[in-house]
């Protein structure tokens, strides 16, 4: 069950930046989602334990669902007080990066206030994209586990943690093992991933409330916006076995969007019969905001690199563009019918 990657010397080499740091940041990627709020959640969960002052940094707002994951409601929202971020980086000796892998998925604020203060801290990623940056001194990186909160499990077991594992760390642990694998149903999903949530189970997490606060708690005009988005915004290309939803920002607006709103409507344009890729555009204030999806062979994240400076798995990816609607919809258009994705 323990599969932590990184070699003896990296593990000795983490204890130790761990075992010297007081003040330590954690910080996640923009539009945090479960996978991302679980790991910062059980990490400063688990610090918190040693007795560090951990402060943890998101860019922008946690989505009301996930506000229950401990270290959630004490965070430091770069949107909402940029100064706070910049102070907790300045003492920080520390900061891990978790979820993301480089800086380029944090927004520019968050990223300069890093960038300004690297001289003075360590770093730490864990993470399971591909192609982690460089310049940490402890690279825990991980493309076939298919949460960022697995690993976590992982890290946790090389740190010697496991036995002191709380419900509140397992909670936010198992939020994002849920999360990012759409509840265990992704081909990623291992004998080990079901092993780690076993042994969480048996040392007292209760899975069915997790999937309760964050699944169950849904806003009418959530559904409602989801609704319309289906009725009115899908597009099928049975010709390339493709699926997509367009929302302009006028639509959007109607129906009052919180953070999270429209996460998983990408997966039902994928569920559809016959299709094995599925985008959502999103449009934003001076941005388009895209999710793409696929099954099998169909690799999004190349697309996403190549095509729309963005970036992820194999079979999901994200990506910011910052041209009109039409046209982020027309290239996405054009590379179907040039058979390159
Ligand atoms: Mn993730």
């Amino acid at each position: 069950m323990l599969k932590c990657t990184l070699s003896l010397s990296e593990i000795q080499r983490a204890q130790e930046i761990i075992d010297s740091s007081k003040n330590i940041v954690l910080s996640t990627h923009q539009s945090p989602d479960g996978d991302a709020v679980g790991s910062v959640g059980a990490m400063s969960q688990m610090l918190k334990a040693l007795n560090k002052n951990v402060k943890v940094v998101f860019p922008d707002d946690v989505p009301a669902n996930l506000n229950w994951v401990p270290g959630t409601q004490s965070a430091l929202v770069f949107k909402q007080d940029s100064n706070g971020v910049e102070q907790a980086m300045s003492e920080a000796d520390l900061l891990i990066i978790l979820d993301y892998n480089h800086l380029g998925r944090i927004g520019d604020g968050v990223k300069k206030c890093i960038e300004r203060n690297l001289d003075h801290l360590k770093v730490i990623l864990i993470d399971h994209h591909e192609q982690p940056a460089e310049f940490p001194q402890v690279i825990y990186s991980d493309t076939s586990i298919c949460s960022t909160c697995e690993m976590v499990f992982h890290f946790a077991g090389a740190m010697n943690w496991l036995e002191k594992l709380d419900v509140h760390t397992m909670e936010a642990i198992y939020c994002g093992m849920m999360t990012d694998t759409m509840s265990f149903r992704f081909p990623s999903v291992t004998a080990e991933t079901h092993e780690i949530v076993s042994f969480m189970m048996k040392k007292g997490l209760k899975p069915h409330v997790v999937h309760e606060q964050v699944h169950d708690v849904q806003r009418l005009e959530k559904i409602k916006l989801t609704g319309f988005a289906l009725s009115n915004g899908l597009h099928v290309l049975e010709k390339y076995k493709a699926a997509y939803i367009v929302l302009t920002k006028a639509e959007l607006d109607e129906f009052n969007p919180q953070p999270g709103d429209t996460e998983g409507l990408v997966n039902m344009a994928l569920s559809i019969e016959g299709t094995t890729i599925a985008a959502f555009f999103r449009e934003d204030d001076g941005c388009v905001r895209i999710s793409f999806r696929s099954k099998g062979t169909r690799d999004v994240n190349k697309m996403a690199r190549a095509h729309f400076n963005g970036g992820g798995h194999k079979n999901a990816a994200g990506a910011r563009m910052h041209e009109p609607l039409n046209e982020v919809i027309q290239k996405f258009h054009h590379l179907l019918e040039s058979n390159e994705i």
